[in-house]
């Protein structure tokens, strides 16, 4: 069974990515309050094979502290050897690298370790709230931001090994269907 680790800052649609994947309501979603507290397996047996999803609580929600909870958690509940690739959720439609960000991205290089990005996906979701026009360049930006910053943060910290660049990049939209006229579903995706 391929297990995907999902990460990412409150809100951007972790919980979401996991109910559009398998086209049902399982993991509780919220608009206005950091939703997910504790560590959820999501194993489905799909026609497309078996897929686990690992839902993480959102970082960045609260202080430094909170987060370092968070990934303890993580630890205690996911074998990191198990995990077939990491998945890195942002939202497409910010339009700034915020310091939280960066702060989310480094807790969990230096808590995990930076082979968590061996093979990683970077997810970006609210992909039908950027105009057609703007989401070519909207998503190379996206991508360069997170990317440059590991790359400098592994880098200067020496960590092994070096990250380079993610595995995948896919655009999606958790809540809009028909964004996109050559949209795939997340499912096939995880299953290729
Ligand atoms: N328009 C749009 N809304 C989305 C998308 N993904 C998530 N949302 C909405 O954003 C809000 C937060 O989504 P969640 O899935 O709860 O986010 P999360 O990352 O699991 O949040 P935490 O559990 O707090 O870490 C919900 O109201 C979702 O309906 C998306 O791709 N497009
Ligand atoms: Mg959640």
């Amino acid at each position: 069974m391929r297990k995907f680790l999902l990460f990412g800052r409150t809100g951007v649609g972790k919980s979401s990515f996991v109910n559009t994947t398998f086209g049902d309501y399982i993991a509780e979603t919220s608009e206005f309050e950091a939703c997910t507290k504790f560590v959820e397996h999501y194993a489905y047996d799909t026609p497309l094979g078996n897929v686990s999803l690992i839902d993480t609580p959102g970082l960045a929600e609260d202080d430094e502290a909170c987060d370092e909870a968070y990934l303890s958690l993580v630890k205690a509940k996911v074998d990191l050897d198990e995990i077939y690739a990491t998945i890195y959720v942002s939202r497409l439609n910010e339009t700034r690298f915020r310091p939280d960000e960066k702060r989310t991205l480094r807790l969990l290089t230096n808590r995990l370790g930076a082979s968590i990005w061996d093979r990683s996906i970077l997810v970006l979701t609210f992909a039908a709230s950027v105009p057609e026009e703007q989401r070519e360049e909207a998503t190379s930006r996206r991508i360069l931001h997170i990317e440059e910053f590991l790359q400098t943060l592994t880098l200067e910290n020496r960590l092994v090994p070096q990250f380079r660049k993610f595995h995948e990049y896919w655009l999606v939209d958790n809540i809009v269907s028909n964004w996109a006229e050559d949209g795939v579903s997340a499912l096939s995706l995880l299953t290729a």
